[in-house]
């Protein structure tokens, strides 16, 4: 194959990889409880909607805050929208589809008064 090909045939690849990653959002499970935040997977790719679904496995009323990390309840916000899930119930799960477009570190943390303090929050890493 000639050097013209190959650059052809590596174009050709790359463009099916990154159309088709496009058009697969990331799942990320998001377990609430007394009093921590765990996510699986913790990270994910920018530029690829996140769908994040939250369970709320404790006893309380929780919420959760997308945000840069030590962000101190600053949710981003698009078209009147934000980065959060407010209060969702016992025994309730919701979910929240957002798309980072910077690679770096963020975190998901419970702002209910003494939550966050209490330990509820872990930290999230946007990769390229
Ligand atoms: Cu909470």
């Amino acid at each position: 194959m000639s050097l013209q090909k190959t650059s052809l045939a590596i174009l050709f690849f790359s463009t099916l990889l990154i159309a088709g990653c496009a058009a697969k959002p990331t799942e990320v499970k998001v377990t609430l409880s007394e009093f921590t935040v765990v996510a699986e997977p913790a990270s994910a790719p920018a530029n690829t909607p996140i769908v994040f679904t939250i369970i709320n496995a404790g006893t309380e009323v929780h919420e959760l805050v997308l945000e840069p990390k030590d962000g101190q309840d600053h949710p981003f916000e698009a078209n009147g929208v934000e980065s959060e899930a407010e209060a969702i119930e016992p025994g309730q799960t919701v979910t929240l589809e957002w798309t980072l477009t910077e690679p770096g570190q963020y975190q998901l943390a419970c702002y209910v008064e003494g939550h966050f303090e209490a330990g509820m929050v872990t930290a999230f890493t946007v990769t390229q």
